[in-house]
C-alpha cells in the first residue's frame, strides 16, 4: 500500500488538532527509529506544538551522534512513567507491533488519549486511532518526510539530517534491494536542505570503536567456506569478546561482511553466549530462504536475513547446524 493524499491529510489534521505529544519508537531502536523520532519531535516543537520523545535505554554507540540538542525523556524504571509531562496525543514511529514495544507497555496501558502510528511495516497489532503506514516505503523516515513536506514543515537542516539517517540506515546506505528511485530523490532534497551526507556516512559507517573493529577482524579470521564456497560460517566465542573488550551490541551487521564473497549463497555467524546458548545470525542470496531454515530451530525473520538462538555448547551447536545447512545448500537450485 502506498500513501494516499487522504491518508496524509488525515494525519496532518490529527497533528493540527492536538497540542502536546509524546513520541515513542520500538525497543532497541535503529537509525530509522531514532531518525524518525527526532525528526518528528523537532518539527512539532518548531511549529508551536510541545513534543516529548521518550527513550527507555541509552542510545546505542553507533547512534550517539544523533544525541543533539533535541530534548527527550529517559525512562529507566516503571515508576518514572508517572513523571511524564501531560500530553493529549501519543505518536508511535517505525513500528505497530506490541512485541517491539515491551519497554513502553506501561505507557501504552496508562495513556488514554488518541494514539497514532507512522510506519512502514506490514505487521501491526497495536490499537490506534489513526495510522499512516506505507508498507512499500523502505523506511518510516520516508513516510514521515512525505507528511512533513505536505504540512510545509520540512525546511531545516537538522530535521533533514534526521530523516536522511532514517532512510540511509534502513536501505544500508542505498544498497539494499528495498532502495527505490524515491530514496535518491528524497536524499537529494534532504541534502539541498542541508543534510550533510559525508558527516552522516562517517558517523554511521566509519566510526567503529576499537572493540568492534577488533571483533570484525576476529569474525573474518574465523570464516570457513563450505559447499563449494557457497556457505560462509563465522564464529565468535566468549573468549573473542573478552579479548576484544567487546559486547554483544558490537556484533550488529558483522554477518554482512560475508556478503563480500561473490560465491556466497548463505552465511552464518555463531555467537557464543553465557549460559550454554549460541545466538545465530544468517544472511542469504536468492533463492536460499534463511527464514525457512531458521524456523526449523525456533527462529526466523526475513527470507534474506534471519536469526535464532540454540541451546548447547558452541562446538556442538556449530557442528549440528552446519551439517543441516550444508545439506540445505546442496538441495538448493541456484539459478544465476
Ligand atoms: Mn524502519
Amino acid at each position: 500500500m502506498s500513501l494516499t493524499n487522504e491518508a496524509i491529510t488525515a494525519m496532518a489534521d490529527f497533528i493540527h488538532q492536538h497540542e502536546k505529544f509524546l513520541i515513542i519508537t520500538h525497543d532497541r531502536p535503529d537509525g530509522d527509529a531514532l531518525g524518525s523520532l527526532f525528526a518528528l519531535s523537532r518539527s512539532l516543537n518548531q511549529h508551536g506544538k510541545k513534543a516529548t520523545p521518550i527513550l527507555t535505554a541509552d542510545l546505542p554507540e553507533r547512534y550517539q551522534f544523533l544525541q543533539t540538542d533535541e530534548p527527550f525523556v529517559m525512562i529507566r524504571n516503571d515508576s518514572d512513567w508517572s513523571a511524564l509531562p501531560a500530553a493529549d496525543a501519543l505518536i508511535i514511529v517505525d513500528t505497530g507491533s506490541r512485541e517491539q514495544l515491551q519497554s513502553y507497555l506501561p505507557l501504552l496501558e496508562r495513556f488514554t488519549g488518541p494514539k497514532a502510528i507512522i510506519d512502514h511495516h506490514a505487521y501491526c497489532n497495536l490499537k490506534s486511532d489513526i495510522q499512516l503506514i506505507d508498507t512499500h516505503a523502505p523506511a518510516a523516515g520516508l513516510v514521515l518526510a512525505q507528511l512533513l513536506d505536505h504540512m510545509n514543515w520540512l525546511n531545516d537542516a537538522a530535521t533533514a539530517s534526521f530523516i536522511f539517517v532514517a532512510i540511509a540506515t534502513d536501505t544500508g546506505w542505498f544498497s539494499y534491494s528495498n532502495t527505490t528511485a524515491d530514496c535518491f530523490s528524497w536524499a537529494a532534497k534532504l541534502m539541498n536542505l542541508g543534510a550533510n551526507d559525508r558527516a552522516i556516512y562517517e558517523n554511521l559507517f566509519l566510526s567503529d570503536s576499537p572493540a568492534r573493529f577488533r571483533l570484525i577482524g576476529r569474525a573474518l579470521c574465523s570464516a570457513e567456506l563450505h559447499s563449494n564456497d557457497q556457505l560462509v560460517a563465522m564464529t565468535l566465542s566468549l573468549n573473542d569478546f573478552s579479548q576484544c573488550n567487546a559486547t554483544s551490541a558490537h556484533t550488529e551487521n558483522v554477518i554482512d561482511q560475508a556478503s563480500r564473497l561473490k560465491t556466497m549463497l548463505v552465511s552464518i555467524l555463531f555467537v557464543e553466549q553465557p549460559g550454554n546458548v549460541v545466538r545465530i545470525s544468517m544472511r542469504s542470496r536468492a533463492p536460499f530462504d534463511v527464514h525457512a531454515f531458521a524456523s526449523k530451530f525456533g527462529g526466523g525473520g526475513h527470507a534474506r536475513a534471519s536469526g535464532m538462538r540454540v541451546e548447547g555448547s558452541l562446538k556442538e551447536v556449530r557442528e549440528k547446524i552446519l551439517k543441516e545447512l550444508e545439506s540445505a545448500v546442496e538441495k538448493t537450485d541456484r539459478r544465476i
